[in-house]
């Protein structure tokens, strides 16, 4: 490591950190009324912390995905046992559908789906033909720039829609109230409604205030570690 360069600034996760910002984020849920279900590491699997991508649990169903990126697929066997507590039976997608929940945002019954690096439109395919059978249904967002949806867009319930980058604009979201983080603040388009309570990452000040503009009560998270492995304050828990 030479003069000047830092954990921090090479862009490393700090453990110890990352471990303590976990212990907050579990707090902040506890805050927002939930019960919360802790899964142990998987230390073969050093993305499973993001839970977000495995699964995709609503009030109807739950759907174990495929994940796009290789190395995340075997994370998929060790969810099953915690999501199968709450729900009768799952769904699957299969090969040659991929799919990460990080991909997917619910609206009340509607889900849209990006079509992302890690997600194709076999896999949405399914998905929609899946949510079909509960009366729920599915759209899909073409985009090109970010690694999941729901990296530059959040629903904070009340038709207001947090985008950034390519999702300002995008043809999909017109009918939406749509509040445009800024590029310098762009972690914080990853925001997550919780009962009435917006959780927002810590360290953005003007999303923060935009947020707070709209009436939300807000917690801010600390996020640090898991921002440097590209993971959003969403994707560390399933919340159904
Ligand atoms: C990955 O590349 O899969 C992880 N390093 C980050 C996943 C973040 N998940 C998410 O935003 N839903």
């Amino acid at each position: 490591m030479s003069a000047g360069l830092t954990e921090a600034n090479m862009g490393l996760p700090n453990y110890d950190l990352a471990w303590e910002q976990h212990q907050g984020y579990i707090a902040a849920l506890e805050e927002c009324g939930l019960q919360v279900t802790v899964l142990p590491p998987l230390e073969s699997y050093p993305d499973s912390c993001f839970v977000e991508d495995v699964a995709l649990l609503t009030p109807k169903c739950a759907i174990l995905t495929h994940p796009g990126a290789p190395s995340r697929r075997g994370e998929v066997q060790h969810i099953v046992k915690a999501v199968e507590q709450f729900y009768p039976s799952l769904e699957h997608i299969n090969l040659p559908g991929t799919v990460e929940a990080g991909d997917i945002m619910m609206v009340k019954d509607h889900f849209y789906i990006g079509l992302s690096a890690r997600t194709n439109a076999q896999g949405a395919e399914q998905l929609i033909d899946i949510l079909g059978k509960y009366n729920l249904t599915g759209s899909m967002v073409e985009m090109s720039e970010l690694l999941h949806l729901k990296t530059g867009v959040s629903y904070l319930e009340n038709n207001n829609l947090l985008t950034f980058g390519e999702m300002h604009n995008h043809p999909i979201f017109n009918h939406f109230k749509r509040i445009e983080i800024a590029k310098e603040e762009s972690y914080a388009a990853n925001s997550v409604w919780i009962n009435g309570t917006i959780l927002v990452p810590k360290g953005f000040p003007n999303a923060l205030k935009a947020i707070q503009q709209l009436g939300y009560p807000t917690i801010e998270v600390s996020m640090s570690e898991f921002q440097k492995l590209d993971g959003g304050l969403s994707c560390l828990s399933l919340r159904f």
